[in-house]
C-alpha cells in the first residue's frame, strides 16, 4: 500500500480526544496533526467519525477442540466476525495437547491460522500437562513471541484442569521465562461436586450450569490464584471476571499494591442468568463459563472498569452451534459445550451500555478495548496506539450507527446469536489492518491469510505494564 491521509475526524485515544489528521505510509502511522499535507496520499474522509486504534481481542477460541467438539468459528469466519466488530488483532488460546509440547501447540495454531486470518494475531499457550520438559521449555515460548500462558483452575475431569501445585510452579517460573500467567478462576473441584449432586437430583436443565458455578466459586479461585501469585512474587491476569465477589478479590489485591490484571466480557453486561433460565432448552445458547450472572453484579463490574480494577474488555469468543453442538447437552447440562460468540458485538455492547450511558468515557473505551490490552500483553506501541511508528491499525468508529443484531447479519459461522433482536448504537464504519482495508459498511473487504503473527515480549515493560 502507498500513502493514506485520514482527514476531518476526531482522534480518540486512551488519553484524550482531539481533532487531527492521520497520515499512514507503508503500513505504519507516520504523522498525526492538524492540516497535514496530502502530498500524493489517498485521502479518506473521516468526518463525523472517531478515529481509534484498532481494537485488540486477547481472548478468542477459534477452531478449538473443547467439550467433545470443536468451536464453530475457524480462523477465517472468526477473524471476519472480529474485524466486523472493529478488531484488528486477536490473541487466541493455543492448547497444549496431552503428551505434547508448548512448541507443538504454537505449531498447530499457526497451521489453523495459515491462509485464513484476516487480521493480525498472536497466541497464548494453555498449559495442560506440566512435565519437567515443559518447565524447561517455558522460556523458549517468550523467545517465539508468545509471551503469555493460561492455566485452567476449572474443568475437573478434563485435561485442562490444573492443580494448585502446578499453577504455583508456573507462576514461579513465569518471571524468569518472561511470560505472563493468565488464569481461568473457578474452583474445579467444587463445580464438579455440585454438578454431580445436581445430576443425581435430576436437575439437568441449562440453568443448573449457573447454579453449580455460583459467584463464590469464582471468587474463591480468584482470591486463591491472586494469593499464589503474591507468594511467587509475580503479576497475574484473571480472565473473564463475571461477578462482584470475584472483582472484590481483585480490588483487595490492588489495595495491597499487588499487580493483578483483570478482564471482563460483554456477555456479563448485556446478558444475564435470566437468559440461561429461558424456557425449554433455549438456555443452552447462553452456557458459558463463568456463567451469566444475576444483573445485580453489573454496577460493580461497571465501577471496576471505570476505576481500573478491570483493565481489559475481551470477548471470550468461543462459538458453538445450537444444532448438534449445544444440543449435545439436551439431557445433561454438563454436556453443553461452554462458550458464546461475541467478537463482533464486543465493542458495540461497550459503546451502547458503557459510553452512551455515561458509565465510562470514550477514552476508557479505547483503553480497555485496545491500549491496555497492547500494554499488558506486550504488544505496545506497535499495536494499541495511534502514534508515529505504530502499525496503522485503525477503526473509523461511527457513533451514529445503529445495528439490530440478528443471526443473518453476523459475520461468524454460528447458527444463532445470543444477542438476537438487541439493538446496539455505534459501530465500526471501516477497519484497517496495517493500512489495509479489511471491513467497510457491513462487508468484509480484506484478504484471508493477510493477517500476520505478532511477536509479543515484555522486555520493555518487564511484565508490569502501567495502565
Ligand atoms: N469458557 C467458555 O465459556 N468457553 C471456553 C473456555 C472457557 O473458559
Ligand atoms: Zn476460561
Ligand atoms: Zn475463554
Amino acid at each position: 500500500m502507498g500513502k493514506m491521509l485520514f482527514t476531518g475526524g476526531t482522534v480518540v485515544t486512551a488519553d484524550g480526544s482531539f481533532t487531527a489528521d492521520v497520515l499512514v505510509e507503508d503500513e505504519k502511522i507516520v504523522a498525526i496533526g492538524m492540516d497535514l499535507s496530502a502530498d500524493g496520499a489517498e485521502t479518506v474522509d473521516a468526518s463525523g467519525k472517531l478515529i481509534m486504534p484498532g481494537f485488540i481481542d486477547a481472548h478468542t477460541h477459534m477452531s478449538m477442540p473443547f467439550g467433545g467438539t470443536v468451536t464453530a468459528d475457524d480462523w477465517a469466519t472468526g477473524t471476519a466476525a472480529a474485524a466486523a466488530g472493529g478488531t484488528t488483532t486477536i490473541i487466541d488460546f493455543a492448547l497444549q495437547e496431552e503428551g505434547g509440547t508448548l512448541a507443538g501447540a504454537v505449531e498447530a495454531w499457526t497451521e489453523k491460522a495459515r491462509g485464513k486470518a484476516l487480521i493480525d494475531y498472536g497466541f497464548h499457550v494453555a498449559i495442560t500437562d506440566l512435565r519437567d520438559d515443559i518447565k524447561s521449555e517455558l522460556p523458549s515460548l517468550a523467545e517465539k513471541g508468545v509471551a503469555s500462558v493460561k492455566i485452567f483452575m476449572a474443568y475437573k475431569g478434563t485435561p485442562l484442569y490444573t492443580e494448585d501445585d502446578n499453577l504455583f510452579e508456573v507462576l514461579q517460573l513465569s518471571k524468569e521465562a518472561g511470560v505472563l500467567v493468565l488464569v481461568h478462576a473457578e474452583n474445579g473441584d467444587v463445580v464438579a461436586k455440585l454438578q454431580e449432586q445436581a445430576l443425581a437430583r435430576g436437575d439437568t436443565a441449562p440453568r443448573f450450569h449457573a447454579l453449580t458455578r455460583p459467584p463464590e466459586v469464582e471468587a474463591e479461585a480468584t482470591g486463591r490464584a491472586i494469593r499464589l501469585a503474591e507468594v511467587a512474587g509475580v503479576p497475574i491476569l484473571v480472565v473473564h471476571v463475571s461477578c462482584a465477589p470475584a472483582l472484590q478479590e481483585i480490588h483487595r489485591a490492588h489495595e495491597r499494591g499487588q499487580t493483578v490484571y483483570a478482564e471482563t466480557c460483554p456477555q456479563y453486561f448485556a446478558l444475564s442468568y435470566n437468559d440461561l433460565a429461558r424456557e425449554g432448552f433455549e438456555g443452552a445458547k447462553y452456557v458459558c463459563s463463568p456463567p451469566l450472572r444475576h444483573e445485580s453484579n453489573r454496577p460493580a463490574l461497571w465501577n471496576g472498569l471505570k476505576v481500573g480494577d478491570l483493565q481489559i474488555f475481551g470477548s471470550d469468543h468461543c462459538s458453538f452451534n445450537y444444532r448438534e453442538q449445544k444440543e449435545m447437552g439436551r439431557d445433561d447440562f454438563t454436556l453443553i459445550p461452554n462458550g458464546l460468540p461475541g467478537a463482533e458485538e464486543r465493542a458495540m455492547v461497550l459503546w451502547t451500555l458503557g459510553v452512551r450511558e455515561g458509565r465510562i468515557s470514550e477514552n476508557q473505551f479505547v483503553a480497555v478495548l485496545s491500549t491496555n490490552q497492547a500494554r499488558i500483553y506486550g504488544a505496545y506501541p506497535e499495536k494499541g496506539a495511534l502514534v508515529p511508528g505504530a502499525d496503522a491499525d485503525i477503526v473509523l468508529w461511527d457513533p451514529q450507527l445503529s445495528t439490530m443484531v440478528t443471526v443473518g447479519n453476523r459475520h461468524g459461522n454460528v447458527d444463532y446469536t445470543p444477542y438476537e433482536g438487541m439493538t446496539f448504537e455505534g459501530g465500526p464504519a471501516s477497519v484497517y489492518v496495517r493500512g489495509n482495508l479489511v471491513y467497510r459498511d457491513g462487508e468484509i473487504m480484506g484478504e484471508y491469510g493477510s493477517g500476520r503473527f505478532i511477536q509479543r515480549s515484555f522486555t520493555a515493560t518487564g511484565l508490569e505494564a502501567k495502565v
